[in-house]
């Protein structure tokens, strides 16, 4: 039987592609491996350790905050601080960024941000859940506390990012700008095997993504390709298929795979859209547009954009590049509307 690589290894073997490896970035992926272990774990067994539920808090997001993304930000919290590569992290469930300020941390290189566990409604019902994490360069003087300023920077700037998706299996797919690969845990060994290499998204597909519970609020053009994606065209294989998980990463894993279009657009509930640049929309704009995809607010490049502040909420449109430019056509045709 021919030995599958595992992450480890793959993450030395193709060190050489990232200039100026000092190992750094090997290691700090390398801590990620393990918290996605051990987060995989407590989610595995949520059923049945007193860790459902919420905390009766609610986290910055006004959201009712669940035990399990608390253990999932602890956990990530603590890996990353503990190998010393990263001088700060932003974090979905921490108001202002976390700064590692000690003597070794003010001396990394890199600040993550990360969406801990995402998906977090349906942590209590078994729906699969994922985590998402971003990395970049810090840019202000190492041996100086993190600022904002580091956390603040265009999605372009990232030197990788990546997802967990805990479902029927659990999987990290990461790219460091080389293209996107997929690592399936084995956890009779606990480790991550390749499994999915240089995973390329289909140019098109028949699946579109999108809670139709908020249609009377999207905008005209939204309206109008989602009926487009409803009427039926053989030659064009319409009606599209439905499929919304309410779990972005599971969402958006099965369209790279399959394709198809996520949409979370501009509604009066979520007037900038309700998904977050910097830790859930950045991140997964890497990764699909390493895959062949796209990825915009409706009218840019997601990676373009400049964020203003940590927990800033973008319109989200991803996919299949066909897929998303006929939404973009949609949403052009009736603008002022
Ligand atoms: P809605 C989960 O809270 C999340 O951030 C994404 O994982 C998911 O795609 C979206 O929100 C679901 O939002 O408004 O459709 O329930």
């Amino acid at each position: 039987m021919v030995q599958p690589t595992t992450l480890g290894e793959f993450i030395v073997e193709n060190q050489k592609d990232f200039p100026f490896a000092t190992g750094d970035l090997s290691h700090l992926l390398t801590s990620i491996r393990l918290a996605a272990k051990v987060v995989n774990r407590e989610i595995n067994k949520a059923g049945l350790a007193d860790i459902l539920g919420a905390m009766g808090q609610d986290n910055i997001q006004g959201e009712a905050q669940q035990k399990l993304d608390v253990m999932a930000n602890d956990t990530f919290m603590r890996a990353l601080r503990s190998m010393g590569q990263v001088c700060g992290v932003g974090s979905e469930e921490e108001e202002h960024y976390i700064s590692f300020d000690d003597d070794i941390h003010r001396e990394a290189k890199y600040v993550v941000l990360m969406d801990p566990l995402d998906g977090s409604s349906n942590i209590d019902v078994n729906v699969s859940v994922g985590t998402i994490f971003s990395i970049y360069r810090r840019i202000t003087p190492t041996g100086t506390p993190v600022t904002l300023e580091d956390f603040l920077q265009p999605g372009d700037a990232q030197v990788a990012a990546g997802y967990v998706v805990y479902g029927s299996s659990t999987m990290l797919v990461y790219t460091t700008g080389n293209g996107v690969n997929g690592f399936t845990l084995d956890p009779s060994i606990g480790v991550f095997c390749l499994s999915h290499r240089d995973m390329q998204i289909p140019k098109s597909g028949n699946i579109y993504s999108v809670n139709e519970g908020n249609y009377v609020h999207f905008p005209q053009g939204v309206k109008e390709y989602i009926k487009y994606c409803q009427q039926f065209d053989a030659a064009s294989g319409r009606p599209y298929t439905s499929r919304y998980i309410g779990s972005l990463v599971s969402d958006f894993h099965r369209n790279l795979i399959k394709g198809g279009v996520y949409l979370y657009p501009t509604g009066t509930m979520a007037p900038n859209g309700k998904l977050r640049l910097l830790y859930e929309c950045n991140p997964l704009a890497f990764i699909v547009e390493q895959a062949g995809g796209t990825a915009t607010n409706g009218k840019q490049r997601i990676l373009e954009l400049q964020p203003s502040e940590l927990h800033e909420r973008v319109p989200f449109f991803i996919g299949s590049p066909e897929m998303v430019d006929m939404a973009h056509a949609f949403l052009r045709r009736y603008e002022e509307e």
